[in-house]
């Protein structure tokens, strides 16, 4: 049984393009206007709820820029919604966070890994991550954030049984990249391994 959405298929970057949803406001970026949004790359570790962790060098935006860019002042409490792009004829993944959490986190919109554009597999052609939280709180294939007042579990989530926070919990983790494992004694973003 495949549970979860597959990658689109037949994708066409040209007709592709980001949604905002803030307020009443709609913003659209396409992949060459996401590429002249302020860059930075920076190596930070995924963790995935089975346990396991990897760290890899990251090319992207971050949130904090993107709202600078699009003049978005979202108040307190809201939170972000995303949503992949999806197929035909499955239901699209999504996830939502909690938005001050995502922004002091340093959460970022990636399109590259390790120097690479991400893969269709990855989440081509744009993945959001928060690396507080665990990886089935960042939707591959974005296609839509959307700022709002509702905190709920998305429909492959709840299928899941997961944990609408999704924090990276204290816990033995391997970490892939290293061939080890290690108790991390503390919640959030594993930083220093
Ligand atoms: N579009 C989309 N994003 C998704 C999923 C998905 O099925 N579709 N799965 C989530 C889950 S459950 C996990 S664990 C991670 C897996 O990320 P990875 O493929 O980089 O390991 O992606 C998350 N984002
Ligand atoms: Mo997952």
């Amino acid at each position: 049984m495949v549970l979860f959405e597959e990658p689109p298929k037949n994708f066409d970057i040209n007709n592709w393009k980001l949604t905002i949803l803030f307020n009443e406001n709609r913003y659209e970026l396409s992949y060459e206007d996401i590429m002249k949004l302020p860059q930075s790359t920076i190596s930070r570790r995924m963790v995935c709820v089975c346990n396991w962790s990897i760290r890899r060098t990251w090319s992207g935006t971050y949130l904090k820029e993107l709202f600078k860019y699009l003049n978005i002042k979202p108040k307190k409490g809201m939170y972000l919604k995303q949503e992949s792009i999806g197929n035909a004829d499955k239901a699209s993944y999504d996830t939502t966070v909690k938005l001050d959490d995502a922004l002091a986190n340093d959460a970022m919109i990636i399109h590259s890994a390790d120097g690479k554009p991400l893969t269709l597999e990855q989440g081509f052609p744009l993945r959001f991550y928060n690396f507080h939280l665990l990886a089935y709180k960042s939707v591959k294939g974005l296609k839509a954030l959307e700022i709002t007042d509702k905190y709920e579990l998305g429909y492959w989530e709840k299928k899941a049984g997961y944990d609408i926070g999704g924090i990276v919990r204290k816990k033995k983790y391997y970490f892939v990249d290293l061939n080890t494992r290690k108790f991390i004694a503390n919640e959030g973003e594993i930083k220093d391994m």
